[in-house]
């Protein structure tokens, strides 16, 4: 296999590209990728400090490194969801390689914001870890965004986590989630950020790859709860298609994005408000974080 640039020994091979590429080459070839994202939906713009939400793994951190390497002005964010080892460890490859790049880091203890960490939460509400943890990662990112002063939070969603959310949203046709899946969401009111997704154009293979090549020190481990979640059966099926079929879950992302998507936007506008409680964005009186806040308060109490 020979690069398609350089002709030189290929590291890699991109079958849904039908391309090679050696190490320089590839690591070019995905920051143009995360550069095209950028630019095709204005998810920046120039005077812009960018919020790097940063779970220790290999997507967010070679997020933040293609950030800081296209000369973007950056800090990140870490939600401590008090998960065993997996927090610990997590974290702290988040520190070392905040440090190593001489980045801010900003770290949200999920347990003082709810008032446990994510196993207890679990354990006193019976709600699906998941939908509890995803709910307060949400809330939590867009409430330390508003108080560190930044307007834009980047996540290292890629194109096998998009496709495998679209292929879930439409197996049960949740059409609210199909309005909001895209690679950037503007914002709808003063105190909500906008949140982009700039790998989305990117396979998880590939940000390891890269992850790799640039000597990124991430975690390999899943969380502990990743293995039963339905995302991950999604994803199981989406690669048994991809195998036979090179490109499918591009086709099948891209082409929702494309051409599907715009039938889903909404039509009519859905009232925001501030949360009684904590004055953040949410369409009742109460939002949901502060229920489960509440219930969590509650039950750890009796
Ligand atoms: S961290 Fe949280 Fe994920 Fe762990 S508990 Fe589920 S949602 S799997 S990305
Ligand atoms: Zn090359
Ligand atoms: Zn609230």
């Amino acid at each position: 296999m020979k690069c398609r640039k350089c002709g030189g020994t290929a590291a890699l091979e991109l079958r849904r590209h039908n391309a090679a590429f050696c190490s320089p080459h590839f690591i070019e070839f995905f920051r143009k990728q995360v550069t095209e994202a950028i630019h095709r939906h204005r998810m920046f713009a120039p005077d812009e400090t960018i919020m790097v939400a940063v779970s220790g793994g290999k997507d967010s951190l070679a997020l933040w490194d293609v950030l800081i390497e296209e000369g973007y002005r950056t800090a990140g964010l870490y939600l401590d969801l008090g998960i065993f080892d997996y927090s610990k460890e997590s974290r702290e490859k988040c520190e070392a390689f905040a440090t190593s790049r001489g980045q801010t880091l900003h770290v949200e203890r999920v347990a003082e914001a709810v008032g446990a960490p994510i196993p207890t939460v679990q354990q006193v509400t019976r709600r699906p870890t998941c939908s509890a943890c995803g709910l307060s990662k949400r809330y939590l990112m867009n409430r330390a965004a508003l108080q560190h002063g930044y307007v834009v939070v980047a996540t290292g969603h890629n194109l096998d986590d998009e496709a495998a959310t679209l292929f879930g949203s439409v197996m049960h046709w949740q059409t609210d989630a199909l309005t909001r899946q895209s690679p950037a969401l503007a914002s709808t009111h003063p105190k909500l950020v906008r949140r982009v997704k700039p790998l989305y154009r990117l396979s998880e293979l590939e940000t390891a790859a890269y992850a790799f090549l640039r000597g990124i020190d991430y975690i390999v481990e899943e969380c502990p709860f990743a293995k039963g979640a339905t995302s991950i059966a999604h994803k199981q099926v989406l690669d048994r298609l991809e195998e036979t079929s090179p490109g499918s879950k591009h086709n099948f992302l891209f082409g929702f994005l494309e051409r599907a998507r715009p039938a889903f936007e909404r039509t009519e506008d859905v009232e925001l408000r501030e949360c009684t409680s904590c004055g953040q964005v949410t369409t009742g009186a109460v939002c949901a974080f502060c229920k489960l806040a509440d219930l969590v308060k509650r039950r750890t109490a009796s």
